[in-house]
């Protein structure tokens, strides 16, 4: 039973506050859950509460989504049975919004998920361990080794370079991605760069065009080492809304101004000429014309990933699937609130072969759920950042003990 639930405001890996909730049981464990944060959020996520006081935090405040869990939620929840459905359940109809705008989905997000940590907890299971329903295997991870867009001041249009190391296990593919960034810094640097990080730990190099950055990230690679295209391949996070202009209907990218044909037309030449496996929102979150026309075209040598298409909703993964726009979806928690309603929109992509990769935010915690997530639910791929700070390496080292218990097992 739920014995008592404190919520309180504390701070993302951007200095900014967000929601953390401990759930007390009626034997007095504590089970602590939080809630990421993003930058380049998705028009159709679900809202996440800030208090909008500009005197606290610049405005960014998360004490009114504190408060509606302590006020709001938690007098409902006390007494009630640790079952995440439950109280998933109960917070939808507390709120009563299409969007969370009442209670937050910062707010909903952080008891939801400290309710299946109980609920583990309770059965003496690490959370991947209670989330498996058939046979495990460790994720794929795509480590975002260079940082532009939203995410840092390099000036590249593309908002994450990342490397996708395939080989064996998790254990290699973190080793293989740690190699080949300290390769990547080390030839940067040899070139005159800067190699200070962005907000995902890749480095933000202002390199003239993104195609250097592919070329770097390519040298990177075999001077580790490692075969391209073989052992590791690349994956773009174009995060393509930021580069949009909605007034001339333009995109801008290298110093250029371009048509969604020509973005389409620039891609098809990079996945000619790079080891690319995936492209993450190639076009402005609401072009599923686009998005079809490059999955017909392209979707049967590279995935196609939705992250603002989709924004983890299974009304929005739907509209896709109607038009064939994608073949792969980011998974979020935070876009859409809640653990069922998560898994829900997980199950949807799965039985529509789209491929799921699950995701941390730009801004995150010490909370490593997503690589409990990445394993007890399947999902072949897992995103959460490059190979420095610790809010990212939290999770890869979480995958590596969770591997270790596999193979002893
Ligand atoms: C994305 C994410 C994570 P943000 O666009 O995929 O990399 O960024 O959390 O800023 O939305
Ligand atoms: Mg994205």
């Amino acid at each position: 039973m739920i014995k008592d639930l404190i919520a309180r405001e504390i701070l993302d890996s951007r200095g900014n506050p967000t929601v953390e909730v401990d759930l007390i049981t009626s034997d007095n464990k504590c089970y602590r859950a939080s809630s990421p944060s993003g930058a380049s959020t998705g028009s159709r996520e679900a809202l996440e509460l800030r208090d909008g006081d500009e005197n606290r935090y610049h405005g960014k405040g998360v004490k009114t989504a504190v408060d509606n869990i302590n006020n709001v939620v938690r007098p409902e929840l006390i007494g009630k049975k640790i079952d995440v459905l439950t109280v998933d359940n109960i917070m939808l109809k507390l709120d009563g919004t299409k969007n969370k705008t009442k209670i937050g989905a910062n707010a909903t997000l952080a008891v939801s998920l400290a309710t299946l940590k109980a609920a583990a907890g309770i059965e003496n299971k690490e959370l991947w361990e209670y989330l498996a329903t058939n046979k495990v295997s460790l994720p794929i991870p795509m480590m975002n080794v260079i940082n532009g867009g939203a995410h840092a001041d390099s000036g590249l249009a593309i908002q994450e370079f990342m490397i996708v190391p395939v080989v064996a296990t998790f254990k290699e593919r973190l080793r293989a991605g740690s190699e080949i960034f300290h390769t990547l810094k080390k030839i940067l640097k040899n070139d005159g760069y800067q190699t200070a990080v962005g907000d995902e730990g890749g480095f933000a190099p202002a390199l003239n065009n993104c195609e250097s950055a592919l070329k770097y990230i390519v040298s990177a690679i075999e001077k580790s080492g490692y075969i391209p295209g073989k052992d590791v391949f690349i994956a773009l996070d174009c995060a393509a809304s930021e580069m949009y202009d909605q007034n001339t209907n333009m995109y801008k990218i290298d110093n250029r101004v371009i048509s969604s044909r020509d973005l389409l037309k620039y891609y098809s030449e990079m996945i000619d000429k790079y080891p690319i496996i995936s492209i993450e929102d190639p076009f402005e979150e609401n072009d599923f014309d686009s998005l079809r026309l490059m999955t017909n075209l392209l979707g049967d040598r590279i995935m196609i990933v939705g992250d603002d298409f989709f924004v983890t909703n299974k009304d929005c993964l739907q509209k896709g699937i109607e038009n064939g726009a994608g073949n792969a979806i980011i998974i979020k928690a935070n876009q859409i609130g809640t653990v069922s309603e998560t898994i829900e929109t997980l199950i949807l992509a799965k039985k529509n072969n789209y491929i799921p990769i699950i995701s941390h935010r730009s801004g995150e915690t010490e909370d490593t759920f997503i690589s409990d997530f990445a394993v007890g639910l399947s999902i072949p791929y897992i995103k959460t950042g490059s190979l420095s700070r610790g809010e990212r390496i939290s999770k890869y080292n979480q995958l590596l003990r969770i591997e270790e218990k596999l193979l002893k097992r």
